[in-house]
């Protein structure tokens, strides 16, 4: 199984929805189809759903780039859409909470809660309802926990009949320079054993070999 197949897709542990739309975009923007998601998506979905899945997939970099300049700005746009005003301007949440970096919202979500004097997460509980409320709360959520995450993600990439090793790639390479140390203690309390152990007992050849260089020892 391998994240080309779109083993990347099965469940849902925590919700990231952006590797799984770079997959699908990659897969649906092939031969097969020939023509572009951005476009089918805006032509079969419609609303808030439409606006979500738009602003995923024009995410470039969702974890690492915080545009410093733009965070108190974000904080006082998302304050000025929903807890300032009667109403709520839904497509402000939506684009900001969607297209910024994780490590960006992070920091506006403190920006915020100065601001605002509640969390973001209360304000999307007041200002939004329904499905809509639940995305919102869930990447609210997944950013929060960024090293929780990334550790189940790892985990579930190990897991089940194969492993994923498109993912499992992903993962560790780009948080090897970052913070794969914190991310291996994550995992070794979700998992019940440490990270190069499980990379020891499911994977083999060179590929082992360079995971298990990329990954360090156990301390
Ligand atoms: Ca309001």
């Amino acid at each position: 199984q391998r994240d080309e197949d779109g083993s990347s897709v099965r469940g849902a542990l925590s919700f990231d929805p952006t590797p799984d739309a770079q997959v699908l975009y990659k897969a649906m923007k092939g031969l097969e189809y020939g023509s572009n998601l951005e476009e089918d998506i805006k032509s079969d979905t419609s609303g808030y759903f439409e606006r979500i899945l738009v602003c995923l997939l024009q995410r470039d970099d969702p974890r690492c780039y915080v545009d410093s300049a733009m965070v108190l700005q974000d904080a006082q746009a998302l304050y000025a859409a929903g807890e300032k005003i009667r109403g709520t301007d839904e497509i402000q949440f939506i684009t900001i909470l969607c297209t910024r970096s994780a490590t960006h919202l992070l920091r506006v979500f403190d920006e915020y809660q100065k601001l605002a004097s509640k969390s973001l997460e209360d304000s999307i509980r007041s200002e939004t309802h329904g499905s809509l409320e639940d995305a919102m709360l869930a990447i609210g959520k997944e950013h929060r926990t960024p090293l929780l995450f990334t550790a189940k993600l790892i985990n579930v990439s190990l897991q089940g009949a194969g492993t994923c090793d498109g993912t499992l790639i992903r993962v560790i390479v780009s948080r090897s320079e970052i913070d794969l140390n914190l991310i291996k203690a994550e995992f070794l309390k979700i998992a019940g054993k440490s990270l190069s152990t499980m990379i020891l007992e499911d994977t083999s050849g060179d590929y082992k070999t360079a995971l298990l260089n990329l990954c360090g020892s156990d301390k």
